[in-house]
């Protein structure tokens, strides 16, 4: 039995998928396209109401979803492949804390970003909306930055926790303008060494051709 993950490349979806690619679990990705919109469409919102990806199945049937929750279901689910510090262990309370203030302080604003339209009808007033956005995701992440420990995002070593931040620098939010490569150095590398990586690192380069 196997996992199949719903998602598009270059999306939430990278993170979980290489989650497990690292965890050695069976998965099969099927491709839902934000281009075409099939995220809101009633077949994927029949697994996923809130019409986002990415969403789990689980090998015993349900659908899971909150990318950050995903990571953390399955680190609990493959403990062997050390995804997450353990229940415990010191090292636990920055992980928790990271993958949360990434997960409410800078995901959310994606979506404004992305889709200012959602939040305001005038067009001039959704242009601003999203450079906003843009502005707060930017400042959001230079938090996280300033919080890496080097060379992982964790001192504890690498965890899902760089699967996620160096996912959220690979958007076009802090890719623009190449400010991501002068203001995010240590996710920069972060984001480079996981590329190297055997289990992730195919993933990584399928989602993130770009880098
Ligand atoms: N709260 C969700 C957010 C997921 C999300 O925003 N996914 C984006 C792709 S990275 C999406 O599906 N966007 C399409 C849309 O909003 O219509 C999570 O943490 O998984």
């Amino acid at each position: 039995m196997a996992y199949i993950l719903y998602g598009d490349k270059g999306t939430g979806a990278f993170c979980v998928e290489a989650a497990l690619a690292e965890a050695g679990a069976p998965y099969e990705f099927r491709e839902i396209s934000l281009d075409k919109n099939e995220q809101r469409a009633p077949q994927f919102r029949a697994l996923n109401p809130s019409g986002k990806v990415p969403a789990l199945q689980l090998p015993e049937g349900p659908i899971a979803t909150e990318t950050a929750a995903l990571l953390i279901l399955l680190a609990e689910r493959h403990p062997q492949s050390r995804l997450l510090p353990a229940p415990g262990d010191p090292a636990r309370a920055q992980a928790l804390r990271w993958l949360a203030f990434l997960a409410a302080e800078v995901y959310p604003m994606v979506e404004i970003a992305d889709y200012p339209e959602r939040f305001l009808d005038d067009h001039t007033a959704a242009a601003f909306l999203k450079r906003a956005a843009r502005d707060r995701i930017r400042e959001r992440m230079l938090v996280a930055e300033a919080a890496v420990a080097g060379p992982w995002f964790l001192a504890w070593g690498f965890s899902a926790l760089d699967l996620y931040a160096a996912m959220f620098s690979r958007w076009r939010e802090c890719r623009s303008d190449g400010w991501r490569d002068i203001h995010l150095p240590k996710i920069g590398a972060i984001a480079a060494a996981l590329a190297q990586r055997s289990a992730a690192g195919p993933v990584w380069n399928r989602h993130f051709p770009a880098g």
